[in-house]
């Protein structure tokens, strides 16, 4: 353990407010740019400077990048991380896996990244007997500036939801999808207007830190610059991250057993989630 103290009284009642965190920077900006090359030899990109004239307007995905590609599991024991993590939600944590690694991964639908996304339906929403304490940690490569990268968040959708505010993001994410059939998803930015929205803008080196039943949306990207971000997921030991990680564990792009070095290190960190047992459905 070092001597971080990664967040003060004020910051930690916003996180339990708001359901977000925003560490500014995590990273520095050479180590962006190390993390972003990373992620180009990963799809077999050429690294920078050359890489962003390539990679303009094609998307790269890895569901599960940070569990399966040993390069990337020194981001799941960064210790400003860890201790921040640890600071908002309790000291025993484990990784939950959930992973994504993104290059341009296009503005999105409105949505939670939880297993039970639907607000107050499903065992993520029942805290009597343990609370839910599982966040997705976003960490962000690129300057807002050149490629428009951002991350929009409805503060406080973990904790309440209005039927006037789900009637606004099923009609949005209606629009979304049909100009998305029809090529235009850029065209529309992420607005809201029955509840107020937040829109991180992101800086290379960023981290967001937010619950993982938050409302949120990837913003439209544009510019000449790539958006570049890493994905991960962290949840106290309890039912609601064993939940957690069993629900992604499901899907076919996602790797049931950790890599046994991987395995042995978070073990050796106190990191290590017990298998997942149950799977809860949405
Ligand atoms: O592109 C982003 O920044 C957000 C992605 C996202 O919403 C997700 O992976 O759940």
């Amino acid at each position: 353990m070092t001597d971080i103290i990664p967040i003060n009284a004020a910051e930690k009642a916003a996180f339990d407010r708001d359901g977000y965190h925003l560490i500014r920077p995590l990273l520095s900006a050479d180590e962006a740019a190390e993390w972003r090359d990373q992620i180009n030899a990963v799809f077999n990109l050429p690294a920078e400077p050359d890489a962003a004239g390539e990679i303009a307007g094609a998307t790269h995905t890895l569901a599960d990048g940070v569990t399966t590609k040993e390069a990337f599991w020194p981001v799941i024991f960064n210790e400003r991380l860890i201790a921040t993590v640890r600071a908002l939600i309790g000291d025993d944590i484990r990784y939950t896996q959930h992973s994504d690694l993104h290059i341009n991964l296009p503005g999105g639908r409105w949505h939670r990244d939880s297993a039970c996304r639907d607000y107050g339906v499903g065992p993520d929403w029942d805290e009597q007997e343990e609370p839910y304490r599982v966040v997705r940690v976003a960490i962000y490569l690129s300057d807002h500036t050149e490629s428009n990268s951002s991350l929009v968040v409805l503060p406080g959708s973990h904790h309440r939801e209005s039927r006037l505010a789900r009637t606004e993001y099923v009609v949005w994410n209606k629009i979304r999808s049909f100009l998305r059939r029809h090529g235009r998803n850029n065209l529309l930015s992420h607005h809201f207007l029955t509840t107020p929205r937040r829109v991180i803008r992101t800086q290379p080196g960023d981290c967001v830190v937010f619950d993982q039943r938050l409302m949120h949306a990837g913003g439209v990207i544009r510019g000449s610059a790539p958006k570049y971000a890493i994905y991960l997921s962290f949840g106290i030991d309890n039912r609601h991250s064993r939940n957690h990680r069993a629900f992604f564990l499901d899907r076919p792009t996602y790797s049931p057993d950790l890599p046994a070095a991987l395995r042995a290190r978070l073990s050796e960190n106190g990191l290590l989630l017990d298998d997942a047992s149950e799977t809860i459905q949405p």
